[in-house]
């Protein structure tokens, strides 16, 4: 199944400000929104720095819950397969499923990307982007293949960085890439979005490591989504002001309630 929704939409960032701004001094940029559900075992949670036992369920119905970012203004749905993540095994395909049949807005779906097989799941679930972190690291030909079968714009290099080091496997594994070498070359390579997420702010609710996506921003062409310890509406305004930064995903900001999407919306007072 081919996913409804058109890419063409989302690939430019909108001329719009999402927060304009009454000082003109200060340049505001768009940069859209992707709240993220992290499912494991069919259930909606949220780990601290990624560690499976620091683990709380939110919610045992992903697709009501879609729903409700959706509602709120989340401009894409940024999904993680955990069990996948750590396993290499595709194990929330169903609740995957049954998100993209209830909402309208994106999703893109990371963990357990291993294969084209796998890919081609994801797409045909409903997809619209899948983000591939660990065959990355291992095999750049890997996001060449899935950029021919699937054009660019639905390949995302997911890359997970512990003091600029990509790990791997659920994040329990470091490889000897930087980050920034990694980034380019998965650029190279043909994926159209890098994601950048930083381990150690990770479900913090600290603030976005804002010097390293920023190091990140300049050092690629293409498309940036910065992840990790985003906690407030200042941290989005500010991520915000980074010129050419694309998106930026929110998790546990949002399942806390520190974070109200509404209140980002371009309307909102
Ligand atoms: O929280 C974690 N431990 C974690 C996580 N959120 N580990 C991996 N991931 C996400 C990455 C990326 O989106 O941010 O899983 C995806 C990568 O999976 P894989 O199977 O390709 O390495």
């Amino acid at each position: 199944m081919e996913s409804a929704v058109p890419f063409s939409i989302f690939h430019f960032r909108s001329s719009i400000s999402r927060f304009p701004n009454s000082d003109p001094r200060i340049s505001q940029q768009p940069v859209l929104l992707f709240p993220a559900i992290d499912l494991m075992s069919g259930e909606v949670v949220r780990l601290r720095q990624g560690k499976a036992e620091l683990k709380t369920v939110y919610s045992q119905d992903p697709a009501a819950m879609a729903q409700r970012w959706e509602r709120e203004g989340g401009d894409w749905l940024h999904v993680v397969d955990l069990d996948a993540a750590f396993t290499g095994e595709q194990r929330n395909l169903e609740s995957v499923r049954a998100i993209c049949a209830a909402v309208k807005f994106p999703v893109e779906l990371g963990g357990g990307i291993r294969d084209l097989a796998a890919a081609q799941r994801a797409i045909d679930a409903g997809v619209s982007r899948v983000i591939v972190g660990t065959r990355a690291v291992e095999s750049l030909a890997f996001i060449s293949e899935l950029a021919s079968a699937f054009g660019s714009e639905r390949v995302a290099v997911g890359i997970d960085a512990r003091n600029g080091i990509v790990s791997v496997k659920g994040w329990t594994e470091e490889s000897t890439l930087t980050a920034l070498d990694l980034a380019r070359r998965a650029e190279d390579a043909g994926a159209g979005t890098i994601i950048y997420t930083d381990i150690a702010t990770d479900g913090m609710m600290k603030g976005p490591n804002f010097a390293e996506t920023e190091k990140m921003l300049k050092s690629i062409r293409g498309q940036l989504i910065a992840s990790g310890g985003v906690s407030s509406v200042a941290d989005v305004r500010r991520l915000a002001q980074m010129p050419g930064l694309y998106g930026c995903i929110i998790g546990k900001a949002l399942y806390d309630g520190a974070i109200d999407l509404r209140e980002l919306q371009p309307t909102a007072p």
